[in-house]
């Protein structure tokens, strides 16, 4: 069953499948606010929407061996036994800018446009808590806080695999700082079913493909997840890796967690008419990096890279990105889960001028000149590049 409860407004999405659907938006409709409206919030789907009932949900959590710890929650008791947080967050997925990288060779996957991005404030329990409460060790120095996993797998079918799953090192889920989510609400209303209803993980700062949709069981591993979103899909393969040897580099290439630093032009868009010349026209675009790293620089080029201008950058807020109450700002942390949004005016854009645009974050990484081509066509951030000539 694949009904869409959800909006799914044509006029905003380029859909990339129907079934299951796929879908992102255009670039100037994507940054004209700094939290995504949730009609136009990019869709990632690798299977049918289940449709499930509050009063039927429930969560499992297992631990491996020892008898195991088995503890199932219901939706109500998720909702009313934790405290509840608000976080601003972006979700990019893996494949974000897939296309440049099928532009130079063709890949395997959705050919995903610059728009599978999106910023949300979340709202829902940390998951360190509904742990902790479930009979998880949750000290640092615990030799299973140190090395384990937190393998998350959803309710409904998907394409690749029995059901949708993934992991997330049990390190990353514990860390007070990194402020992971099971999320019920998006911007202040419940989850639609595109999202994850009634209950999805949000994993701040590290690819989409984590934050599981219609989160049914958790179970804590000493291994990795062996699902196929964890231990074949989303790696970075060697350019020799192709359709017939993948298999081949699986167990040696990690499964990829935190993004890469990110930007990307939204107006011009090549989609759009060039906007007139001898004019003064505003030049903008999204900047992300991974682990909430502050991006630090964006810089735009109007000839393709030779010399660059600074722009303003616009974050959510100066310190801590991601506190959105009062009562949580005393929370520990300084991490920049949302986009920034950046702009700069110049005095005009020649039909002949390549816009490129490039950003640092607070580790002093930058995007690649070129695009660093890969089987699966995951992690492009190289220079994004809008050919006036290209624009309609
Ligand atoms: N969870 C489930 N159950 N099924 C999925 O197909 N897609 C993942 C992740 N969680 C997926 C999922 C991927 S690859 C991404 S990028 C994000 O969800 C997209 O989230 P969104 O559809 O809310 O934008
Ligand atoms: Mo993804």
């Amino acid at each position: 069953d694949d009904e869409p409860a959800d909006s799914r407004d044509r006029s905003v999405f380029l859909v990339r499948n129907e079934l299951p659907f796929n879908a992102e938006p255009e670039l100037p409709a994507l940054i004209q606010h700094m939290v995504t409206p949730t009609e136009r919030f990019f869709k990632r789907n690798h299977g049918p929407i289940p449709n499930i009932s509050a009063d039927e949900y429930s969560l499992t959590v297992e631990v491996a061996g020892d008898g195991g710890v088995r503890k199932v929650w219901t939706l109500a008791e998720l909702q009313s036994r934790f405290r509840h947080y608000e976080v601003m967050a972006a979700l990019q997925c893996a494949g974000n800018r897939r296309d440049g990288l099928n532009r130079v060779k063709k890949v395997k996957g959705v050919i995903w446009g610059p728009g599978t991005i999106s910023n949300a404030v979340w709202s829902g329990v940390f998951l360190r808590e509904v742990l902790a409460a479930s009979g998880v060790p949750t000290d640092p120095t615990h030799p299973m806080a140190q090395t384990w996993h937190v393998d998350f797998s959803a309710y409904g079918l998907c394409v690749e695999d029995a059901s949708y799953g993934s992991s997330i090192p049990l390190q990353t889920a514990l860390d007070p700082t990194q402020d992971v989510l099971l999320a019920f609400g998006m911007n202040g209303r419940p989850l639609p079913r595109d999202h994850g209803y009634p209950c999805r993980v949000v994993v701040p700062g590290i690819i989409g493909a984590r934050s599981v949709k219609w989160l049914q069981t958790i179970r804590i591993i000493p291994e990795e997840s062996h699902s196929f979103f964890q231990k074949r899909d989303y790696k970075i393969l060697p350019p020799e890796a192709n359709a017939t040897n993948l298999a081949d580099y699986w167990d040696g290439i990690s499964a990829l967690q935190q993004m890469n630093i990110q930007s990307v032009v939204c107006e011009p868009y090549e989609g759009r008419p060039a906007p007139p010349e001898n004019t003064p026209y505003r030049v903008t675009g999204y900047a992300i990096s991974g682990g909430g790293a502050r991006v630090d620089r964006v810089d735009v080029s109007l000839d393709n890279g030779r010399t660059w201008v600074p722009t303003t950058l616009t974050r959510p807020c100066s310190s801590s990105a991601a506190r959105l109450r009062p009562q949580d700002r005393d929370l520990p942390t300084t991490k920049h889960w949302a986009w920034t949004l950046w702009q700069v005016v110049v005095p005009q854009i020649p039909r002949d001028a390549v816009v490129v645009c490039r950003a640092w974050d607070a580790n002093g990484n930058t995007q690649p000149e070129f695009p660093v081509w890969n089987y699966r066509g995951v992690m492009n951030n190289c220079w994004f590049r809008v050919d006036m000539k290209k624009c309609l």
